[in-house]
């Protein structure tokens, strides 16, 4: 369907008496052309659905530096589209299976791992990632979490964690600190987080890691550490959601934001993720907590079927 916008155009050019408007429309349409030819141009561009964008994100979001920084890794690893898988929940970061050019699923909110096992359990041959919100994936989906992470199904969950629910105007969630102010807790919230990093893990998770939407070349490479390993990876990427809460925490703008994520992030790579709790100091812990090997659901699965179909049991 053609834009109001094309039909304007189409308008101005056609009617003389609009003419003074031509010299403007003829820079429209350079500038349009100009863009799409850099568009086309860019290397990453095969990754999205371009005719998605522009995309729903607030300026200074964090959630498209989790894109980009996906595809970046697809790129890097020379992955097979076809076979990659991503699913969300609902939420802001839940939009991003939607801009991605591959076979993604948007599911309800919080069934986005058990959607995802199926698909895994399905068809082992997939890659099968979900992205997906702190809300989504530690509220309602907590349970989903857990039980994944203690099977070790072989999948990449990347958590962008903004510390509150962004989509439906910034209410308390599992990850929101002490203190802090959300829609839903005005005077400041009195309910402890979940340091995730350390849930994952406890729960079984083989490859576990947290970066910020500042540490990206770190974010990539982690992508496809995860992509590549068998069992349960999680990546959990600390980002500013400026329009909820980190206004109403008067955390400043994006770059107020971008800068104390610089200022304090520690790198400390296989440290305890115990100590990776962000409501116990001033520093922001950050990087690869666990990168273990052990036999994923698949495997064991296997194993106890064929001790018991050798002992004559139909399975
Ligand atoms: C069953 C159900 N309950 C509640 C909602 C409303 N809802 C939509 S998104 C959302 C929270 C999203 O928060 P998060 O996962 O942190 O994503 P963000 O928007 O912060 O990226 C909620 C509560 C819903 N869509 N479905
Ligand atoms: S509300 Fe927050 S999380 Fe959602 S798009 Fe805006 S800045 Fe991002
Ligand atoms: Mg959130």
């Amino acid at each position: 369907m053609k834009s109001d916008m094309h039909h304007f155009m189409r308008d101005v050019r056609e009617k003389p008496d609009i003419a003074p408007l031509r010299d403007i429309v003829e820079k429209i349409t350079y500038a349009e052309e100009t863009t799409q030819e850099l568009l086309e141009d860019h290397p990453l561009d095969k990754y999205l659905r371009r005719d998605r964008i522009p995309h729903i994100w607030c300026s200074g979001c964090g959630i498209g530096n989790v894109l980009i920084s996906y595809v970046t890794a697809l790129e890097e690893m020379k992955a097979d589209i076809k076979k990659q898988v991503v699913v969300s929940g609902i939420g802001c970061t839940g939009r991003i299976p939607g801009y991605l050019n591959m076979d993604t699923f948007h599911t309800t909110h919080g069934r986005a791992i058990p959607f995802a096992t199926g698909m895994k359990l399905a068809n082992p041959e997939l890659t099968v990632s979900v992205i997906s919100g702190d809300g989504d994936l530690f509220a309602i989906g907590g349970n989903h979490f857990l039980h994944a992470a203690r099977r070790n199904i072989t999948m990449m969950v990347l958590c962008v964690n903004n510390f509150n629910y962004g989509m439906t105007g910034g209410q308390l969630g599992p990850t929101t600190l002490l203190d802090d102010i959300s829609a839903t807790s005005p005077f400041g919230n009195y309910e402890p987080p979940f340091n995730i990093p350390y849930l994952a893990a406890a729960s079984g998770a083989v490859y576990v890691a947290r970066w910020t939407t500042i540490h990206l070349r770190r974010l990539i490479k982690s992508i496809t550490r995860a992509l590549t390993k068998k069992g349960f990876s999680f990546i959990e990427v600390l980002a500013p959601c400026p329009t909820n809460y980190g206004k109403m925490n008067k955390k400043g703008t994006a770059l107020d934001i971008a800068r104390y994520y610089q200022q304090k992030s520690v790198i400390r790579d296989f440290c305890d993720p115990m100590l990776a709790d962000l409501s116990r100091s001033d520093e922001l812990v950050i990087g690869e907590f666990v990168d273990i090997e052990k036999p994923c659901f698949q495997e064991i699965q296997e194993r106890i079927y064929k001790e018991a179909t050798k002992n004559g049991i139909h399975v």
